[in-house]
């Protein structure tokens, strides 16, 4: 009989993940240090890698992995595997999605309410004992307003359903049409940003994507105008994001994703408008678990099949 398939680990995964994994299979972990000895030493044996959106597989690594058939993503965005050079290499990749939707568009949600209403801002005037000697400013209606979304994907579509339910005008601008989606299409992120009172950004990172909310979009969103990021820092200009913020050319923003994670631009941390979170919309047990469970489905129906349960597009 051969030896059993040897699994990869590229990079931190949850740990409920972690152990399930070694309870399976033979793991072995990439080491952060002297991975090219490493992997001189072993490339030749792993048949599978799972990783995740913090360290994903490069072509470095992958022609460094002679055998290596699939990769295995733990999240829905993979922008940090190399897909192409998978896709040359005859390389599957499987990611998570559908599992997650319902958190993110949650938190999305979430962010907009709170840049809006100053929820986050106001928790922090009463711990400081400001109620004790004024008021809170007054804050911005959500409900009727209009917002835009920037990528209609599964994502795009559930935060769109839930903004429904507070009469939003929702529009939205995405490569194409999305066939049967009840929004308004708009043929440019510059509109959209101009025509809305806020913007979510939902679409996928990547080379295609990188930077389409500009310094020019950030200006026509306005300075009545608020963004929200739930997808990848990449999608926005940060040091644009910036500028616009501290000098008021927009009035504000929900961000759980920045280009440099962890790292946050210093400047961000002092503002009352902008609501930081630490890259947590889809970090619900529940939508982990649930994550951490394809995982090990796309991976052993791989290893049996050759097939994938969720191959990326
Ligand atoms: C991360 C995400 O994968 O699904 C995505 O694309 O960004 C998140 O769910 C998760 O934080 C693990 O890195």
């Amino acid at each position: 009989t051969s030896a059993p398939p040897r699994v990869l680990q590229v990079g931190p995964l949850l740990p409920a993940l972690e152990q399930a994994l070694h309870r399976t299979y033979p793991v072995l972990r990439l080491p952060t240090a002297q991975a090219e000895s490493f992997v001189q030493e072993h490339g030749h044996d792993i048949t599978a890698a799972v990783t995740s959106a913090t360290v994903g597989v490069d072509a470095a690594l992958m022609a460094a992995l002679p055998e290596l058939k699939a990769v295995v993503n733990f999240g829905v965005g993979y922008d940090t595997t190399d897909v192409a050079a998978a896709r040359a290499r005859g390389i599957a990749v499987s990611n998570t999605p559908d599992v997650l939707t319902d958190c993110v568009a949650d938190l999305a949600v979430g962010l907009l309410i709170d840049v809006f209403r100053g929820i986050s801002a106001a928790d922090r005037f009463v711990r400081g004992g400001g109620w004790d000697s004024g008021k809170f400013p007054l804050t911005t209606r959500v409900s009727g307003k209009r917002v835009g979304i920037l990528g209609l994907g599964r994502i795009g579509q559930a935060i769109a359903k839930r903004l429904e339910g507070f009469d939003i005008a929702i529009s939205y601008h995405s490569r194409s049409p999305v066939p049967g989606a009840p929004y308004t299409y708009v043929d440019s992120v510059h509109e959209l940003a101009r025509r809305n009172d806020a913007l979510i950004v939902a679409a996928s990172g990547g080379p295609d994507t990188a930077g389409l909310v500009s310094h020019q979009v950030l200006e026509a969103l306005g300075p009545n105008g608020y963004l929200v990021n739930i997808a990848r820092g990449s999608l926005i200009d940060q040091d644009a994001l910036v500028g616009a913020l501290t000098s008021g050319a927009i009035a504000g923003a929900g961000l759980d994703v920045f280009t440099d994670e962890p790292s946050v631009p210093e400047p961000l941390t002092s503002l009352d408008n902008v609501v930081l979170l630490p890259h947590m919309a889809s970090g619900t047990q529940e939508t982990r678990q649930a994550m951490a469970d394809l995982v090990l489905e796309n991976l052993d129906t791989f290893l049996r099949t050759g097939e994938l349960v969720t191959p990326v597009p």
